[in-house]
């Protein structure tokens, strides 16, 4: 049967090898739990289910164990020894007792976590015969932020409709719900924003609350919690009110009213996520008033609930020199007035999901505020669900990136997982990649980035070539050579991508308003700030934006060490360069190359190496599923053609400022 991909990296093949298989077989002859939780009772379905699979027997479940046999034993254990947080109900441990592999956690979810990860051992053919695996999440709140929408469409969504099909809730649970929270919950995500930060007011209307709640249902036993993104005109949409000032009485009445009615109704409820005054989005600055005081009002409103606010700080206004520098410059004077259940949500850069960005220099710079990181897995700039790209990578660029705020070391990651800075709470959230498309992320190596964000999530000093390792051998192939080559083309299938279409630090020069291919010329879109050459600013001397002191100065925004690290065209990393100066066409660089010569250069690599993912992957051919190998391979036809587009068009356009000839060996034959 071809492989549809449907089943992700939750495939439980029976294991092929027999000795191996004999070795599972003979440890795992039995599962025992004890209580009734419901999520250690999914942890105990799930392991079955993955066991029936992998070892082609069922394995009973049993009240205890059998001292005759050996088996996996599943416990909560409230002093459960389990590394990391002490705080952490979600972590577990995994050992060898004597005769049986027992898992223990603090929690139904911590054993779930335990379960998967005892799975994953077997998926990728690593020994059980005696364990020690001990694991807690870094970050409190994992979680998926989908932009989808009442009507069914998904916003930036690149692999078919809304997965949600609010017209047949709450009556009918599609079983693809299930699916879905058993891969969330196989990669520790514990949260979903369901729908779009562009947000509808009717998520809040009754009709709505009640299949909001059925789809809760379907989370809960995953320990996944569901959150709703919320519109902020609501009381006026739906309340009737004359107004949505944070700080009217009836308005604040109406929210807490609200949730009090959905916390009746899903009592486990998240919380809300906020675009507020973002983009043409309604907010409490409508009414003079700031983002902490929109959020609060919002907190207050959720009152004894266990529910957060997360409040997004992508904003930026027409008109603005930088915009790099607006959403620091709207939330940096607000740190400390945030009430303690608001987290601030910061995309990984400045400007927007773009191939690479320099970290937001909001990091570091908000100590009293927990902040959100929120990246993208769906590919809005970075080929939707055509261009082969891992981004594992880029996440970790980003978290590893050193703010220098608190001294070396003060890195993204730990201001996210509140280390930096003391914080309580933690989160991250990642943008869907999902839709109806029967493969679940259109492209089927997307899958990976969804892979790869809950694990990061999970655990941030997990390396990309691990998590790739781990993905592939789950979801593609266990052949050595062949899990070796694919790793190998993830690794530095990002890199490739940023090579043909915005080296050196470009960025923002792709098409108006479908964020797709190339179109550096775009001079005209409404606002400055929506074009291409306000960001990469060439002319007759050289190309980038001046973020310097000499220009818009957001290189200030950053501590004196990356100011440092990054302010002096000589020293800047080649990958930022163009991101904080404008430098000469002729200057030369550290690579012996000219600026314009290492453009053209890179352009015209980037683009080659599309040739050689091609070579790679048809190389692997033998190891995988025939009808994946022969999807994956059309794709990157389709990439092939585009990297050339973007080739030719950003390379002759701007040789139109540089005047200067295609390097040898890239010139054609004149
Ligand atoms: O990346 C941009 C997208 C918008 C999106 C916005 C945001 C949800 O182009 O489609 O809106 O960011 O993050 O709010």
């Amino acid at each position: 049967v071809a492989d549809d991909g449907y089943r992700l990296w939750l495939k439980y093949d029976l294991v092929a090898d027999a000795g191996q298989r004999a070795q599972y077989r003979s440890a795992a002859q039995f599962i025992a739990s004890n209580g009734s939780d419901a999520v250690l009772k999914t942890a105990t379905t799930e392991l079955q289910r993955g066991l029936q699979g992998l070892l082609g027997q069922p394995v009973p479940l049993l009240a205890k164990a059998e001292s005759n046999k050996r088996g996996i034993l599943l416990l909560i254990d409230a002093s459960a020894n389990v590394s990391g947080s002490s705080a952490s109900r979600a972590g577990f441990r995994i050992s060898t007792q004597g005769r049986n592999i027992l898992v223990t956690g603090r929690s139904g979810a911590g054993i779930l976590y335990g379960v998967f990860a005892l799975l994953r051992q077997m998926q990728t053919g690593q020994a059980i015969a005696s364990l020690n695996i001990s694991s807690s999440p870094r970050i409190q709140y994992r979680l998926l932020n989908h932009w989808d929408n009442p009507n069914g469409t998904v916003e930036r969504g690149y692999a078919g409709s809304s997965i949600w099909k609010w017209n047949e809730l709450p009556q009918r649970l599609d079983p693809r719900y299930t699916d879905y929270a058993r891969a969330n919950a196989s990669i520790g995500l514990n949260g979903v924003a369901i729908n779009n930060v562009n947000a509808s007011a009717r998520y809040l209307t009754p009709e709505y609350i009640e299949k909001v709640k059925a789809l809760a249902g379907v989370m809960r036993p995953y320990g996944i919690r569901v959150y709703l993104s919320v519109f902020w005109a609501a009381p006026k949409v739906i309340g009737g009110l004359k107004t949505a000032d944070p700080l009217d009485a009836q308005v604040k009445q109406w929210w807490a009213a609200k949730a009090d009615e959905i916390y009746q109704q899903i009592p486990d409820f998240g919380g809300f996520l906020v675009k507020a005054n973002s983009e043409g989005e309604p907010g409490p600055q409508d009414y003079g008033r700031n983002h902490a005081e929109g959020a609060n009002m919002l907190a207050t409103a959720l009152g004894q609930h266990d529910g957060i606010v997360m409040w997004r700080a992508f904003v930026y206004k027409a008109g603005s020199a930088d915009r790099f520098k607006q959403a620091y410059e709207e939330f940096k004077p607000l740190d400390g007035q945030f009430s303690p259940k608001v987290l601030v949500q910061v995309k990984n850069g400045p400007i927007d999901f773009q191939a690479r960005e320099p970290f937001h220099p909001l990091f570091g710079a908000m100590p009293q505020t927990p902040l959100v990181l929120e990246v993208q897995l769906t590919q809005e700039y970075l080929g939707m669900a055509t261009h082969w790209v891992y981004l594992a990578p880029l996440f970790k660029e980003c978290l590893d990136s050193d703010t220098q705020t608190k001294g070396p070391g003060s890195t993204v990651a730990r201001v996210v997982d509140g280390s930096l800075d003391q914080h309580r709470i933690s989160g991250i959230a990642g943008v869907a990649n999902i839709g109806t498309d029967r493969n679940w992320t259109g492209h089927p190596m997307g899958q990976a980035n969804w892979y790869a964000f809950g694990r990061l999530a999970w655990d941030y000093t997990l390396t990309s070539k691990a998590i790739a390792t781990e993905w592939t051998k789950m979801t593609l192939t266990r052949e050595p050579q062949a899990v070796a080559t694919i790793v190998d083309v993830m690794d530095k299938s990002r890199d490739i991508y940023v090579r043909y279409t915005t080296p050196l630090g470009l960025h923002h020069i792709m098409g108006q308003n479908i964020h797709y291919g190339p179109e550096p010329w775009l001079a005209e879109a409404g606002r400055p700030d929506w074009t291409a050459v306000y960001y990469h600013k060439a002319d007759a001397e050289g190309l980038g934006f001046n973020r310097t002191a000499t220009g818009s100065n957001a290189l200030a925004l950053y501590s004196p060490g990356v100011q440092q690290a990054w302010g002096d065209p000589k020293t800047c990393p080649l990958n930022y360069l163009l991101w904080f100066h404008h430098v000469g066409w002729q200057q030369p660089l550290r690579t012996g190359r000219t600026l314009w010569n290492e453009l053209a250069t890179r352009y015209y690599t980037g683009a080659d190496s599309v040739t050689w993912m091609q070579q790679r992957w048809a190389s692997v051919q033998p190891a995988v599923d025939a009808a994946l190998h022969a999807d994956v391979t059309a794709r990157l036809e389709i990439q092939r053609r585009e990297a050339l587009w973007w080739r030719d068009a950003c390379v002759l356009y701007f040789q139109t400022y540089s005047k200067q000839p295609i390097p040898v060996p890239f010139a054609p034959p004149t």
